[in-house]
């Protein structure tokens, strides 16, 4: 009886203490996914996981190389104030000088780019092999390149007698290039932007400045109704971060406006003042737009998965028209081309910036370049349209590039190797059939241990060198093993 009783006890006791480590072990799990899991509840934040597969944005995509154009009041003085040149960014001169508000402003009257030809600037444009352009409608300092209703500070106050932005439109959707606006929310000019919200008062005409801006935008869709998208900048601000409502609300009023346009992430906040990305580390906006004059890491293959542009200035950093460019390193047509070609093999876009002269005519640094790159984009453009991330791995010779458009894949080369041999790395199950150079195959070694090695020729390449690479699945007839 007693030995009966004891055993029921224990039985029930081992019972009790299996159900409670169980739970026990079962909340902790459930405690450890609800913190990996945990969202916050946002209102303004991410509206969709991942990337947009609508035709407008696989347009973009496949765009890849795009011009930046940065024009303003800034292109008269050009770096120079009183007699002194300042080597900070052209259209920040204002801010490095003490030039009063009135005196920057009455640089409008100043502002009469005769020259101005926007065919010829869409010309060199297709030229350099960019699909698309984004053109500062209204920089920081407040100064609208088209004419607004909203504003006297803005073309038709300048003694400039055409109608700037409509003309750039025209021109640039005849060569069949995509045109996209640069907005800037900061505006040095309005009397209603505030860099932070303190008192009521602050809030009041925050609220007024958002009204006007998204009146500006709205206005831009309508006047322009080719454009694809909007650029937005200088949205760093405590009063933006604390405003993630207006970022919200601009998004989502030129998407119901048009639901194909296309907007960055740098407009963006969320309801806790996150940028870019929200509270829950999703984008918001359609792509990132936060690689400033510098590329993510060749290994950085975090960015494959969302889309993105980098934008990118010729000297170190100068967007508007500055007089002196000796001031810092100027990149050379390679250095650009390679850093388009690092940029597309990462799944992204490439912005190159061009800041054109207030009489409206380009420098001569930016003619060369552009001339220069589009030889290259001339003959091997066809590796960046459609180009994407390939999923092979990295070599130090340069960038793999699969296109989308025909599954291929390329091997841009950019640092070709001393003993003229190109390693390739396949996965087990698949195998180099031909590696094409100018329509001709070239050797291909095979080594078990190492992969392929392709045989380059012995001359120097003078610019990026792609060559074809022909995968196949292993199981195919031909064995380029035994080659
Ligand atoms: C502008 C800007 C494209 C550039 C130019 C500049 O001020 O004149 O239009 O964008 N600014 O962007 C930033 O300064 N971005 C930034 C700021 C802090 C950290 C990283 C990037």
């Amino acid at each position: 009886m007693k030995t009966t009783a004891i055993k029921k006890v224990s039985f029930y006791f081992i019972l009790f203490s299996f159900v409670f480590l169980t739970s026990c072990t079962f909340n902790t799990k459930e405690n450890d996914n609800q913190n990996k899991t945990a969202t916050k509840t946002l209102k303004y934040g991410s509206q969709y996981s991942g990337k947009r597969g609508d035709k407008e944005m696989q347009k973009f995509r496949a765009n890849r190389f795009g011009q930046f154009i940065h024009w303003g009041l800034y292109s008269i003085p050009a770096g120079e104030w009183k007699g002194k040149i300042y080597s900070g960014a052209a259209e920040w001169l204002p801010k490095m000088t003490n030039i009063s508000r009135s005196e920057w402003d009455s640089l409008i009257y100043k502002f009469n780019p005769v020259k101005f030809n926007a065919k010829e600037w869409a010309a060199m444009a297709k030229k350099m092999g960019v699909k698309y352009v984004t053109i500062t409608t209204k920089h920081h300092e407040g100064f609208c390149l088209w004419k607004s209703d909203y504003t006297d500070f803005d073309i038709e106050t300048a003694p400039y007698k055409g109608d700037l932005i409509k003309e750039f439109v025209d021109a640039y959707t005849a060569e069949g290039l995509d045109v996209y606006f640069y907005y800037s929310i900061l505006d040095w000019h309005h009397p209603d932007w505030r860099y932070d919200i303190k008192s009521k008062n602050d809030s009041i005409a925050f609220e007024r400045y958002y009204q006007f801006a998204k009146n500006q935008l709205l206005e831009l869709q309508r006047k322009f109704p080719e454009v694809k998208g909007f650029w937005f900048d200088g949205t760093w601000d405590q009063s933006w971060k604390k405003n993630g409502r207006y970022s919200y609300e601009i998004e989502m009023a030129l998407k119901k406006a048009n639901p194909g346009v296309i907007v960055n992430s740098r407009l963006r906040a969320d309801d806790l003042g996150s940028r870019h990305f929200d509270s829950n580390g999703e984008l918001m906006g359609d792509y990132q737009s936060g690689y400033e004059r510098f590329l993510p890491e060749k290994k950085d293959t975090s960015v494959v998965k969302m889309d993105w542009e980098a934008c990118m200035t010729i000297p170190v950093n100068q967007w508007g028209y500055h007089k002196d460019w000796t001031l810092s390193h100027v990149k050379s047509p390679n250095e650009i081309i390679e850093m388009l070609v690092k940029t597309v093999s990462l799944g992204g876009n490439f912005l190159l910036n061009f800041g054109p002269k207030s009489d409206g005519t380009f420098r001569d640094e930016e003619k060369v370049i552009a001339h220069e790159i589009g030889n290259w984009m001339d003959k091997n453009g066809y590796v960046i349209y459609n180009g994407d991330y390939a999923g092979l791995k990295n070599q130090d010779w340069g960038y793999y590039i699969k296109n989308t458009f025909n599954n291929s894949v390329y091997g841009v080369i950019v640092n070709k190797p001393i003993a003229n041999q190109m390693r390739v790395e396949l996965p087990k199950n698949k195998k180099l059939e031909g590696a094409v150079l100018e329509g001709k195959q070239l050797p291909i070694h095979f080594h078990d241990r190492l992969g392929y090695f392709v045989v380059l020729p012995e001359e120097n390449f003078i610019s990026p060198v792609v060559i074809k690479l022909e995968i196949a699945d292993k199981k195919s007839k031909h064995n380029p093993e035994h080659i």
